[in-house]
């Protein structure tokens, strides 16, 4: 008699590297969403999945995707996240294998590099955890505020000033949408395409209060048809975001290095060591 031992696959970074494939094709299928593109939304939720995270008590980040659950997925912050999980979902069905926190990640990964941007260094590992994980509302930063608060917020993630700076180089992609976030507007006029020029805009447009009944946003005075959030303009007023900020002006290159490494270890945040598959980080990228 023989029994049926059920054997636990072991995916490579091939069958990862599938996954990526699918995603980068579902970012690409998108001709009546926003600017053609669903790489900004779903970049936009492997930050919010990992931003989470305070270092003092190891709680929140990537690990457990514990916006699945209701609590997190209400919390005002991740309004129309909805979008990006969706999407997910569908590969998710396809490679029932992954965690939800590797798969959100690995599209936050996807999005930068599939518009043009850096290659950011990914390993897979995270496991699905429980509501019990759900970390509190207020862990994710609040555009209507300033630099203390802003240092606050990443701060307890362990990012510096140059990291705070070089993440907020990511509003080159996607816009505000009313029914999310109640701002409105796209950063630059290059949404789909990862660039410096959101630093570049920053200082060389002259941005205005816009008059409207929304909540407080700039304008630029020359087209009005590109927007800055509170938090974005702080980063030309106060004086060390500011220093970091014209450095990433003036220079695409480092930029995109300084970006990749924080944007890296921010999708780490949360994941004891031991869970990683990898000593090192993967470049993931389409190899086909
Ligand atoms: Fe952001 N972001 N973000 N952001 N964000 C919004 C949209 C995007 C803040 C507020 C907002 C990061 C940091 C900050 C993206 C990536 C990053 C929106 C509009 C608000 C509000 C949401 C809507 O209406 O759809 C604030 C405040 C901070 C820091 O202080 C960081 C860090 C990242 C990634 C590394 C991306 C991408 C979008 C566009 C999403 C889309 O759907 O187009």
């Amino acid at each position: 008699q023989t029994a049926k031992v059920a054997t636990k696959f072991t995916p490579t970074k091939a069958d990862y590297q599938k996954v990526y494939n699918r995603i980068a094709e579902i970012i690409d299928d998108a001709s009546d969403y926003d600017d053609g593109s669903y790489g900004p939304v779903l970049l936009r939720l492997a930050w919010h999945a990992s931003g989470t995270y305070d270092k003092n008590t190891g709680t929140g980040g990537s690990n457990y995707a514990t916006m699945r659950f209701e609590p997190e997925a209400l919390h005002g912050a991740n309004a129309g996240l909805h979008v990006a999980r969706g999407l997910m979902e569908k590969v998710k069905k396809e490679f029932d294998w992954i965690s939800y926190g590797d798969l959100w990640t690995l599209a936050g990964v996807c999005a930068v590099q599939e518009m043009a941007g850096p290659k950011i260094p990914w390993r897979p590992g995270r496991i699905d955890g429980f509501v019990t994980h759900v970390t509190p509302d207020g862990r994710l930063p609040d555009a209507t505020q300033g630099a203390p608060h802003i240092r606050d917020i990443f701060y307890r993630m362990g990012f510096n000033d140059q990291e705070i700076v070089a993440l907020s180089g990511a509003h080159a992609l996607g816009r505000c949408h009313p029914d999310r976030s109640g701002f409105q507007g796209p950063w630059t006029f290059s949404p789909t395409t990862f660039t410096n020029d959101y630093f570049k805009l920053l200082f060389d447009e002259k941005w205005v209060w816009k008059s409207w009944s929304g909540p407080k946003q700039l304008e630029d005075k020359k087209t009005k048809s590109l927007m800055m959030l509170p938090t974005d303009y702080v980063l030309t007023q106060d004086k060390s975001f500011k220093k970091y900020a014209k450095a990433y002006a003036d220079d695409n290159e480092l930029f995109f290095k300084d970006f990749s490494s924080a944007f890296s270890r921010l999708l780490e945040l949360g994941v004891p060591t031991q869970q990683f598959v990898a000593s090192e980080p993967w470049i993931m990228g389409d190899e086909a």
